[in-house]
C-alpha cells in the first residue's frame, strides 16, 4: 500500500473506485441526459459527471490539499485538455481521473468501461487503479511495487514475435486522428495475429499489463485515459512510450505501450504507416 505520513493512498483510490464503479454499473443503459461534446461519436451523460463529482468529494475528503484533474472539469477539445495538463505538471499530488473510459460503451449498454484513478507526484504518476466493475477487475499498480489484479501480481506477455501478438487500438474521434489510425490499423492487421478494439484505452493498457493483450496504442487521448494504465505497464514489466518511442509523460497524447518484446517492431510498423502518408 502506497502510504505516505499517516496516509494510505492506495486504499484510498481503491475504495473510491469501487464505490464509483458500483454506482456507475447500476445506471448502465438507464442514463437519461445524453449530449454530444465534438461529434456525435463523443458522448457524454450525467452519469459521467455525477460519478467525477462522487470520486473528487470522497478524495477531497481525504486529501484537501491535493489538486485534481478530471476529465469533465475540463473544456472540450484538445487545446483545453493540454492546458488543464499543463496547469498541473507542478502540482505536489494531483489526482488524475477518468469517471467512465468507455462512455460510449456505457451508453449502449455493452459491458466493456472502467474508473480510472492516477495519484502524480511532481508530475510523475505514483499510483494507477482502473477498474471494470461489469468483470469486478480492479487493476491496481504502486511504483516500484509491481502491479496488481485481485491481490495477484501481474505481468506482461512474453512474446517477442508481432505475428504472435493480440495488439488493442482505438477509432479516435478527431477526423485527422482517425484517417492517420485506420492507416496504421491497416498496416498492422496483416502483421499482428489480430487487432483488438474495445472502446476504453485504460482497459487497454490494464489487458496489456496483465498479459492479455501484447500491445496498444492509441492517437490523442488525454492524461485521464492513460495515467493509471501507464504505472500499470511500467510496473508490470512492459514499456510505456509515446508513439515515436519517447518516454511516457503526462503530456503523451499518442500512446504506445506493450510488453517491451515487440515494442521497437510496433513502432517501426507504425512510423512506416506515417511515411505512407497516414
Ligand atoms: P471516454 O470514453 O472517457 O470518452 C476509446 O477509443 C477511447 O477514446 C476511450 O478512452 C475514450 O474515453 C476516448 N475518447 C472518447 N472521445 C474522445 C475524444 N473526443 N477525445 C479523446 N479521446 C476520446
Ligand atoms: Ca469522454
Ligand atoms: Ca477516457
Ligand atoms: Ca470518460
Amino acid at each position: 500500500m502506497y502510504t505516505v505520513g499517516r496516509k494510505n493512498y492506495t486504499a484510498v483510490a481503491i475504495n473510491t473506485a469501487s464505490k464509483a464503479g458500483e454506482w456507475i454499473k447500476s445506471r448502465c443503459g438507464k442514463h437519461s441526459k445524453l449530449k454530444t461534446k465534438l461529434s456525435s461519436h463523443d458522448l457524454v451523460t450525467e452519469v459521467d459527471k455525477g460519478c467525477e463529482t462522487m470520486i473528487r468529494n470522497l478524495l477531497q475528503t481525504y486529501f484537501p490539499d491535493h489538486s485534481f484533474l478530471g476529465e469533465e472539469g475540463v473544456e472540450v477539445g484538445p487545446e483545453a485538455s493540454v492546458r488543464a495538463v499543463d496547469s498541473i505538471q507542478d502540482a505536489e499530488y494531483v489526482w488524475i481521473v477518468d469517471p467512465i473510459d468507455g462512455t460510449t460503451n456505457f451508453v449502449h449498454g455493452f459491458p466493456f468501461y472502467s474508473v480510472s484513478i492516477a495519484l502524480a507526484h511532481h508530475g510523475e504518476v505514483i499510483l494507477g487503479v482502473v477498474y471494470d466493475p461489469v468483470h469486478d477487475e480492479m487493476f491496481v499498480a504502486e511504483k516500484g511495487k509491481g502491479a496488481y489484479l485481485r491481490g495477484r501480481k501481474i505481468g506482461v506477455s512474453k512474446e517477442s514475435e508481432l505475428s504472435n501478438s493480440l495488439i488493442g487500438t482505438g477509432f479516435p474521434v478527431q477526423e485527422n486522428a482517425l484517417t492517420t489510425n485506420l492507416k496504421g490499423i491497416q498496416v498492422l492487421s496483416s502483421k499482428v495475429r489480430n487487432i483488438r478494439t474495445t472502446g476504453s484505452a485504460a482497459l487497454h493498457l490494464a489487458y496489456v499489463a496483465a498479459g492479455r493483450m501484447s500491445g496498444f496504442w492509441e492517437l490523442e487521448l488525454n492524461a485521464w485515459d492513460i495515467a493509471a494504465g501507464a504505472l500499470l505497464i511500467k510496473e508490470s514489466g512492459g514499456t510505456v512510450t509515446d508513439t515515436k518511442g519517447n518516454p511516457y509523460n503526462l503530456c503523451v497524447r499518442n500512446v504506445m505501450a506493450s510488453n517491451g518484446l515487440i515494442h521497437n517492431s510496433l513502432q517501426e510498423e507504425l512510423a512506416g504507416a506515417h511515411a505512407t502518408g497516414f
